[in-house]
């Protein structure tokens, strides 16, 4: 636990206690300086802080009332205002009238008569108790007319050892008289009533070894700097004087010698009091370093060195919090500048740390540039920066323990495997030096704010909430550096021709804009969170709108665990009263931000979204198969429009047909034409708003539905409601595998509740949802006899959640032949993820078995994972094995739109199933990668990022 901020801001109190005994307070805190006057020893009765005054007629001093009536009287004038010093019963100051005083301007002597004869007349009221010749002349002299005649006050000895009839002075004891025009108009007194000098009972020496001894016990070192002298100290209370004949001794303090007046009682050799005489200077500590980076075209910054260890006439020091740093005067100080700080520690790796000597000047600013030095002004850079990006932290997250922890930011490193490169290690920040085309990284301000930001990421993540993804850590460290530089271009300078790295606002979206590097994929995020910056300083100013939007910005980053739930993140910050569904204050903003990065489930910023009843099983007959939309306005206060238009893409193998649906209330409807007995076909709904489209089912892995015209017999089903009947559960090593019976509870990516009743068939569907890693699992179904039917189909419910099939292969078998298997890319990187998000009716062909001689059929459904990234797998309900029989019906000759001519005749009009989803509708995403990359030039990168990802889950 850092303590020093404490001793900034400490109160006077505090200060005055601490003082002497930590000689660095009192160079880090000018303020020091202020505590001014006597400090008494302890057993003697405090001094009145400060002096204490009345300007009231009406409350003259008893004992003064006399004197000052004379005065009066003599000026001849009742025009005089008087500031009585209420503890001496003195009167400070008295001015008004004033009396004649001729030839006091142009002559000293005249001016000295006069004020001599005034304080012989008047010495009852201005030095009651002294005599005229106590006063020695201290000073005659005229600034521009005005003449100041000022005396010291000496109090009459007793016997001084052997000299009788000294006079020894009074401490502060003084007066003065001015004149202006030939007349005495001012009479000042700080002299002290009655003071008189008692003998002393001990020697000079004898004083100053008590002065040494006690400065020592307080300030840990002292030399007497000047012989003891006798003088009379004045202890002015509230109410009185008292007066000590001491010896007062000059005593340097510490380890930076402070000076001070002790003083010791002349007769008990005690300390009474001590008085600081340092007259402190002070100088600024400005760090000069590349505003951005190194070429830039503006002035560079002059930043202060803040909390920084200096060396300060020899001895270990620091700055303030201002790069103030302070020195006992009068004269300069020799200073050295370092680059760490009780916050940023900076390391070369290229050499020795610089330091920075210099002569320091009272009340100078002084600059250390080392621009002209790559190696030199990158240590400085670091420095300033990282501390720059450490405050704006703190603005945005004042409580966060990491940001009052020393910070370590290692510079100058040289690998040429890095070169062009900096990095978070976990608890440093490290820089690399100079390689073209890059500038030495710790020179760039954005790139130190960049890394500071994966810091910063690191210790806002909530545990067990958020998650170390890769892309988001470098959006959300993008973001960070726009924000402190207050610019959308993120890392100018980066190379040296001063080329923009990467732009904080853009137009990335989530997934097509997903890339092998994070750095681009994390550009997604950087970009909505920068759109809601500019939203937000539109509505409600810079500095409110700033705050804001770094508010937001820090939710996600506490709570987010990839860059799409961000969104609900961002919603959650930013909600007023725990309730999504009403929006929260600046869901408008963040809804169109969000969604114009891809990263809202919304068409548009009123929250729009549709939702379809799939159709799947079809009667046969003249009607056509009606298909509804209906659509959802959830934030109406945002404004934005309704859906503009639906379309319905659908087809048998080999076909595509689109048919466009008309508006009906709040919902859209289509119609697929009446189709023959035994069609199966395959449907998805494009709905658009806004210039944006949203298919459903929402599974790129497999966007159409299925349907079958026709009636079918149940030969075989099971709805897993009651018992397993005959199903073997088991997996490749001889075990049960994790295939369960069960009701589902919406863990990982499985279903909340069953398809029908309770009940279904899944992997994992209690304890976390997921599928093993690294595993073969099965569920084979009993052996189901076809009956001598032909024409047999596999019917089920499906909500399947499994890793692109490069990696995790779900799969279908009848009878061990492959029916059916989840899609994939064919690359290292891909993420062609199946994730259902409905209850998928799935209808598969199994004639070919009866016509090859086949007189039944088992299923197994398989699942195959790799070391990796596992998901909800399986959820299986209402599983069927049926026969569709052609039923006597009459079919319409026309009317059936675009559906293409190729019907052809029952169970060839679905084919093999995994070979329809390519010949399909012509429009599926099966075998395409939906990203734009060459799968090759990233393999490597690929399988980096895959291992992170593998392990982060
Ligand atoms: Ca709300
Ligand atoms: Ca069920
Ligand atoms: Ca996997
Ligand atoms: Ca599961
Ligand atoms: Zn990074």
């Amino acid at each position: 636990m850092d303590t020093r901020p404490h001793r900034i801001a400490a109160p006077l109190a505090f200060a005055l206690a601490t003082f002497a005994s930590s000689q660095a307070l009192a160079v880090r805190t000018p303020e020091h300086a202020r505590v001014a006057g006597l400090e008494v020893a302890e057993g003697i009765r405090p001094v009145r802080p400060e002096i204490e005054v009345s300007y009231s007629q009406a409350q003259i001093p008893k004992t003064r009332k006399a004197a000052w009536d004379a005065f009066l009287a003599a000026s001849g004038s009742k025009e005089w205002q008087v500031l009585w010093d209420t503890s001496t019963a003195v009167p400070s100051r008295i001015f008004g009238k004033g009396i004649e005083a001729p030839g006091s301007i142009e002559s000293p002597e005249a001016a000295e008569r006069h004020a001599r004869a005034f304080l012989a007349k008047h010495i009852d009221l201005i030095a009651p108790g002294a005599s005229p010749e106590h006063f020695k002349l201290a000073a005659n002299e005229i600034h521009k007319g005005l003449r100041t005649v000022a005396f010291t006050q000496l109090a009459p000895a007793i016997a001084t050892e052997g000299k009788d009839g000294a006079k020894i002075p009074v401490v502060n004891g003084q007066l003065s008289f001015r004149f202006k025009n030939n007349r005495l108009f001012v009479i000042a007194s700080e002299a002290i009533p009655f003071a008189a000098a008692s003998s002393p009972q001990i020697t000079a020496a004898a004083a100053e070894s008590a002065a040494r001894a006690w400065m020592i016990h307080q300030s840990g070192s002292a030399e007497v700097s000047a012989p003891a002298e006798l003088v009379v100290l004045p202890l002015i209370r509230a109410r009185g004087v008292e007066t000590r004949t001491v010896y007062r001794v000059l005593v340097k303090a510490g380890s930076i010698k402070l000076p001070h007046a002790v003083y010791i009682d002349a007769r008990s050799g005690m300390p009474v009091a001590r008085e600081s005489l340092a007259s402190f200077l002070s100088a600024t500590a400005l760090y000069d370093v590349p505003t951005r980076y190194p070429q830039e075209p503006g002035p560079r910054l002059s930043y202060p060195g803040k909390l920084t260890e200096i060396v300060l006439d020899g001895a270990a020091s620091f700055t303030d919090t201002q790069g103030v740093f302070t020195w006992p005067g009068p004269g300069d100080a020799a200073v050295e500048f370092s680059v760490h700080s009780e916050h940023t520690h900076v390391s070369n790796y290229s050499g020795n740390d610089v330091t920075g000597p210099f002569s320091a000047a009272g009340g100078s600013q002084i600059t250390w540039s080392l621009a002209a030095d790559e190696h030199g002004d990158a240590q400085l850079s670091g420095f300033v920066h990282a501390a720059i990006a450490k405050e704006r932290a703190r603005l945005i997250a004042p409580a966060m323990p990491f940001l009052f922890q020393k910070l370590y930011v290692n510079v100058n490193r040289d690998d040429p495997m890095y070169k062009c490169n900096a990095y978070w290690d976990g608890s440093s920040i490290n820089f690399f030096i100079q390689y073209n085309p890059c500038n030495n990284t710790a020179r760039v301000a954005d790139v130190v704010y960049h890394e500071f930001g994966h810091g910063f990421h690191q210790h806002a993540r909530i545990n067990g909430a958020a998650l170390p993804d890769p892309a988001l850590g470098e959006g959300q460290s993008d973001y960070f550096a726009c924000t402190v530089t207050n610019d959308p271009n993120m890392g100018p300078g980066f190379f040296v021709d001063g080329t923009v790295l990467r732009h904080c606002k853009n137009n990335r979206e989530w997934p097509e804009d997903i890339d092998p590097d994070p750095h681009e994929t994390g550009l997604i995020f950087t970009g909505a969170m920068w759109d809601i910056r500019e939203a937000l300083i539109l509505q409600y100013g810079e500095q409110e709108g700033v705050a804001l939007a770094d508010a937001l910005y820090f939710g996600a980053i506490q709570r987010a665990a990839n860059l799409p739930s961000t969104y609900a993140e961002v919603l959650a910050e930013d909600d007023d009263d725990g309730d999504l569904a009403n929006g929260t204050p600046n869901i408008c903003v963040i809804n169109q931000a969000f969604g114009d990065h891809g990263l809202s489930p919304y068409l548009n910023k009123s929250g729009l979204t549709i939702e379809h009843k799939a159709i799947s099983s079809l009667p046969v007959g003249p009607n056509p198969y009606e298909l509804r939309v209906t659509q959802k306005i959830l934030f109406p206060q945002c404004g934005a429009g309704k859906l503009e238009s639906v379309k319905a893409q659908w087809g048998i193998t080999g076909t595509t047909s689109t048919i466009d649906f008309t508006p009906d209330g709040d919902e859209f409807v289509g119609a697929i034409p009446p189709l023959p007995d035994g069609t199966g076909f395959r449907y998805r709904v494009v709905a658009s708003a806004d210039g944006k489209q949203l298919t459903l089912p929402d599974n790129p892995a497999d966007d159409a539905y299925k349907a079958f015209v026709g009636e079918v017999v149940p030969l075989y089903c099971n709805d897993f409601e009651a018992q397993i009947d005959g199903w073997t559960l088991s997996d490749s090593n001889g075990g049960k595998g994790d295939f369960k019976l069960g009701i589902p509870e919406g863990l990982a990516e499985d279903p909340a509740a069953a398809f029908s009743g309770s009940m279904v068939l899944g992997n994992d569907i209690t304890v976390n949802g997921l599928y093993p890693s690294d595993k073969e699992i099965y569920a084979d179904s009993p052996l189901v006899e076809l009956q001598g039917n032909t024409r047999v189909r596999l019917q089920f419910r499906r909500w399947l959640a499994v890793e692109d099939g490069y990696y995790d292969q779900a799969s279908i078998y009848a009878n061990g032949k492959r029916v059916w298997e989840n899609q994939g890319t064919d690359e290292s990187f891909g993420s062609l993820h199946h994730v259902d998000k409905e209850w998928r009716f799935e209808d598969i062909d199994l004639s070919s078995i009866p016509s090859t001689g086949g007189t039944n059929v088992k299923i197994r459904f398989e699942l195959t994972s790799d070391q990796g990234f596992e998901m909800g797998g399986w959820t299986i309900d209402d599983f069927c094995i049926v026969a569709w029989t052609p039923a006597p019906v009459e079919m319409p000759t026309s009317g059936a739109g675009g559906a293409g001519g190729s019907g052809g005749s029952g169970g060839d009009m679905n084919g093999d199933p995994t070979e329809e989803a390519d010949a399909g509708c012509g429009c599926g995403v099966a075998g395409k990668s939906p990203f734009g990359f060459a799968p090759l030039a990233f393999l490597a990168l690929g399988l980096a990022a895959r291992r992170l990802r593998g392990f982060n889950r």
